[in-house]
Formats: structure tokens, sequence, C-alpha cells
């Protein structure tokens, strides 16, 4: 009996792939809207694979790059898509989307897609799928799109130049959280060993994609802890932000960063809960979990959403009265465990 595999065999696939994206002159490469790390190592790393044989293809995105993206490794030029009438169309004869396969995520351009005017291959790693292509390289155990595409690469023998292995990685390596989520597979981490191979710097990639926060973060971080309140035995903690913290730092109701996931690190802190008052009569609350509390029904019980162990919500109430609620739901959760 041969060994099982999770790994679905797609030798098939890759090659009818290859032949496909070989027979078109200018591919378009594309991702989803609001590109992540994995979707911006996809369309990098596909245009520097191509690039390196001498083939030309439009790596294309909705909106201005943020800082943070263009962090990431680029393509020496990034086409801006100006909606379903890009004159860039008329231009392509193949399509590449990576990273998506849900029309929801591609919707300035849904309507050219729709109309099906060139091939497309889709690569992608999501359950959700409402969008046909010629060629699917779908699977939903891969870690990563960037990981789909390395396997294509191998499977067409193709040479990964080092700014491609550089994007793969990052898409790798954003979408495990640096190699610390659930979803950080054998072949992850042996992936990411051969890119390292291949010339990806270990500490500059880090530094240039977990480092480069502004510096209002840090001081709101700095103010949110200085509101710690530890609660039930020390297992929750409450960072709470007033109005008159707000006001005073000159922040805007924006990125909050990571400090709520800080009192987790403390042995006895199960639940952390962010609460800020921006002023504008709505308590802003972010909740995380590291034990049995699920804070996605907590969120979900003042109308907000989430995950397990990540979640947010908004309360329309004074802080204090938010405060209160939060740790009267925390403690019913609590009790209703058998
Ligand atoms: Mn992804």
């Amino acid at each position: 009996m041969s060994t099982t595999t999770k790994q679905p065999d797609r030798t098939e696939d890759y090659a009818a792939a290859t032949r496909l994206l070989m027979s078109w002159k200018r591919p378009l490469l594309l991702s989803h809207t609001n590109p992540d790390g994995d979707a911006l190592g996809c369309i990098n790393g596909l245009h520097a694979i191509l690039k390196a044989q001498g083939r030309e293809s439009v790596a294309a995105v909705y909106e201005t790059p943020t800082p943070h993206q263009l962090a990431l490794t680029g393509v020496d030029k990034v086409h801006l898509l100006n909606g379903n009438d890009d004159p860039v169309f008329s231009e392509v004869d193949g399509v590449v989307v990576m990273d998506t396969c849900a029309s929801a995520q591609l919707k300035p351009v849904v309507d050219w897609l729709r109309e099906g005017r060139v091939p497309r291959i889709v690569l992608d790693h999501h359950s959700t799928r409402d969008l046909s292509a010629d060629i699917h390289l779908i699977d939903t155990s891969a870690s990563a799109a960037a990981l789909i595409l390395f396997r294509w690469a191998r499977a067409a023998g193709w040479n990964i130049p080092t700014q491609a292995a550089k994007s793969i990685f990052e898409g790798i390596a954003t979408d495990t959280g640096w190699f610390r989520f659930s979803n950080t597979t054998p072949e992850a981490l042996n992936t990411a060993a051969e890119l390292i191979g291949l010339g990806v710097d270990l500490d500059e990639t880090h530094n240039r994609l977990f480092r480069q926060e502004p510096a209002s973060l840090l001081r709101f971080a700095a103010m949110a802890m200085s509101g710690l309140e530890l609660h039930q035995d020390d297992s929750v903690a409450l960072l709470c932000v007033t109005h008159e913290m707000t006001r005073s730092s000159n922040l805007g109701s924006g990125d909050t960063g990571h400090v709520v996931n800080h009192p987790l690190s403390v042995a006895s802190v199960e639940v952390s809960a962010l609460i800020v008052d921006w002023g504008d009569g709505v308590i802003k609350c972010s909740f995380r979990s590291k034990g049995e509390v699920d804070v996605a029904k907590l969120a979900a019980s003042f109308g907000g959403g989430g995950h397990v162990r990540a979640a947010g919500a908004r309360i329309e109430a004074p802080l204090d009265e938010a405060k209160q609620m939060i740790l009267n739901r925390i403690n019913e959760q609590r009790r209703s465990k058998p």
C-alpha cells in the first residue's frame, strides 16, 4: 500500500497550467483587493520567475500600495488597475488570479473577469470559490498560496531567482505569522529552508516585515498598558483607554496595533480585552483568549464577531459600564461550563 498524503497529486494540473501560461505572451497577474503579504508575494514571485525567463507579465493591484505593502519585495513596475475598462485588458492574453477565488475580493475588475475574454488560471488556498477558471491550482491545506506557487515552479522546473524566492518566502511567512500559526506545516518549513538557500535573508526579512510600525503605535501601547486592570484572580486583563487619554494623544481611531495580545504573555491571564473610548459614544473592544473563554461568543453577545481566540465588538455605553458588562459575560460563560 502506498503512503497516504494530504496533498493531492496534481502533476497533471501543474503541467497543464504550465502549458497554458507559456502559451501567453503577456499574462496579467492578479490577486485580491487590499492585498496582504501572500497576495503580493504571489504576484511579485511569479512576475520575477517569468522575468528570469525573459518573459513579460503585468503585475497589477487595485489601490496605491500602503507603506506596509511597499515593504514587501516588489516588482520593478506595478500596474494600478482602473476598473473594468482598464486599457491594459486589451494588451494581455491570459490572467493568473492568486490567493483568492472569490468574486467579492475581485470587485474592481469582476465584470471584466466574468466576460471571460482571456483564459485564466486560479491558484488559491481558500475554500470560498465562485470564480470559474480554465485551470484550478487549489489546495485548502496549503499554508499559503505562495506555497502552491512554489510547488508549481518546482513541478515546471523553473529557475527561482532570489527576487522570487524572497517574495514566495514573504507570502508563506506572513500567512503563517512568521511560522507560529497552526497552519505552519512541515512543507511550509521545508520550503522556507529551501528559499533561504536561494538567498532569503531571514533577519533582514523579519525586520522589514515585522518591525516597521509607526511610533504612534508604541505611544498608544504605553497608554493602553497604563490603563491595565487585572480581574478574576488575574485571569482577565483589561486595557482601558479613556476618552481623556485618546483626546490628549492626538491619535485617530485607527489601528491599535498588537498591544491587546501582550497581557496573554502572563501565565495567569486567559483573556485580554482592549477597551477604547474614542469619544464618539461607542466603546471599541478587541478580545483575545488563550484559554477556555470563547471570545467570538463574547463579541457576538455585543453584536460583534470574530474567531474563538480573537474577536471584536462595539459597545454603546460609557466605558465603566462596558467594562462591567464584559467582566460579567466572561464570568457567566465560565460558570456555564460543565
Ligand atoms: Mn493567503
